[in-house]
């Protein structure tokens, strides 16, 4: 089965945006009527429902934050009675209160239905055996990834995340053919494997469907060559919905954004300025379907960019470039952006380096340093102290002129770096604690 919807999936430009604007009307309606703090907003904007007669006049009506969310902690931006809303979720996040989301049976089945969207799409069927490894509960990955993989008639393995050992033989004994996980779990998995004498061909994975974190080409190639699987790139957030706002195709040229439930808009984030199809900026996202929750111009802090290029896989729903990062998870190392993803790109091309990192940011006196930890394989870390710097000298050669400062590289012995069963974490800024 190439799409689980083929009528909307691949619905004519025109006929996507008469449905986007119908549907943006009726959301911006019912918000300014049922949502005391966007009628506020709305009003300080001077904008009424009645002035969005356009897509473009998305651009009247005003951002919400993550901010707007804590400020209204835990439902005052929910749009329904609670009577209506059947299920919770919230997202950790690090400081403060959490963030909290609601659904209502509608949203609950909507939700399932872009699930099975996103599993068809990237290389799932009713013949699959899934394993879904994202963690259930108040995470909005392990619940939403098997509603969407119950919908397609898949086989449901709910493994959860943790306790790899058993992921491992679930794995092996129930012949899973898909594994849902964050990307740097399915690399811990993997090394477990190893552990266990386990050889890709021992198993029946066919494909991995990785997401809740960033993560580059070269990371994908990794996984693809280690496990002999295809990796495909799945984007979500709980705000929005939960996973399942958009998701690679065979193709993997960008993740499929879909249009008839979601506006999708770059801004500069600095200016909050609407940059064209093309640039890079902070990702968007206007919700035309929810009923719970529905987020207005809600700011990811993710950044990407958009695209409106035909795909070869013949959906016509935009596409997303993979998410560089967040905005809050890049240092500025002396004035310079960094992202871990873009160390990341780097380390994965030089040999005897394994794919697990972290950079640590601190300040001597005035002067931010970075150091970036590296794993080496197990070959390297025994070889000569002379071959060891030989390695440290070109690490930090590769990564000084990818990112533009200085870099002080530490490479650790094989296992060293904390391995994640959910997202990984990547930085760790002294500078702030
Ligand atoms: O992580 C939802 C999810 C679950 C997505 C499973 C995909 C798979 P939150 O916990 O609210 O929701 O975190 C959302 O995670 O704003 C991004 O910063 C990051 N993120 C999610 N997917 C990707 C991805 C889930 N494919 C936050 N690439 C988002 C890069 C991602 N970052």
């Amino acid at each position: 089965m190439k799409y689980w919807d083929s009528y909307l999936e691949t619905m004519p430009r025109q006929d996507l945006d008469r449905l986007k604007i119908r549907r943006l009307q009726e959301t911006v309606y019912r918000v300014y009527t049922f949502v005391p703090y966007y009628r506020k907003k709305m009003e300080e904007a001077g904008v009424a429902p009645v002035d969005i007669q356009s897509l473009e006049d998305i651009n009247k009506l005003p951002f919400t934050t993550k901010q707007d969310l804590r400020d209204n902690y835990p439902f005052g931006l929910f749009a329904v009675p609670m009577t209506e809303v059947i299920r919770i979720h919230s997202s950790s996040g690090t400081t403060g209160k959490p963030t909290v989301v609601g659904y209502t049976k509608k949203d609950l089945d909507q939700w399932a239905e872009l699930m099975a969207r996103a599993l068809i799409s990237a290389g799932t069927s009713r013949r699959s055996v899934v394993q879904n490894a994202y963690g259930y509960g108040l995470f909005t990955g392990g619940l939403g990834i098997h509603y969407g993989a119950e919908k397609v008639g898949a086989s449901v393995i709910p493994s959860s995340g943790g306790n790899t050992r058993r992921q491992v033989m679930l794995m092996q004994d129930f012949g899973t053919t898909v594994i849902t996980c964050t990307p740097s779990y399915i690399l811990y998995m993997y090394e477990v494997m190893q552990q266990l004498g386990i050889q890709p061909a021992d198993i029946k994975l066919k494909a991995g469907i990785f997401g809740a974190e960033p993560w580059s080409e070269t990371m994908r190639a990794e996984i693809e060559n280690k496990l002999q699987i295809d990796a495909y790139d799945i984007y979500g957030l709980s705000e929005i919905i939960g996973p399942g706002v958009a998701v690679e195709c065979s193709e993997k040229q960008g993740l499929h954004l879909w249009e008839d439930h979601f506006i999708a808009e770059v801004i500069d984030p600095e200016s909050g300025e609407v940059l064209p199809y093309g640039s890079s900026g902070e990702l968007v996202i206007t919700t035309i379907t929810k009923e719970a929750l529905p987020m207005v111009r809600y700011r990811t802090r993710d950044l990407s960019s958009l695209t409106l290029e035909p795909c070869a896989c013949g959906r016509t729903h935009m596409r997303m470039n993979k998410v560089v990062g967040r905005s809050d998870d890049m240092v500025i190392i002396r004035g310079v952006n960094v992202f871990p993803s873009m160390v990341e790109s780097v380390l994965l091309t030089i040999d005897g380096v394994e794919p697990h990192y972290l950079l640590v940011v601190d300040r001597v006196g005035t002067l931010d340093e970075l150091e970036v930890q590296v794993e080496v394989s197990e070959e390297v870390f025994s070889d000569e102290i002379r071959k060891l710097e030989e390695l440290n000298q070109r690490i930090r050669n590769k990564l000084e002129s990818a990112l533009g400062v200085s870099v002080r590289v530490r490479l650790k012995e094989p296992g060293s770096i904390e391995r994640s069963e959910g997202k990984a974490r990547r930085v760790v800024d002294r500078r702030r604690l």
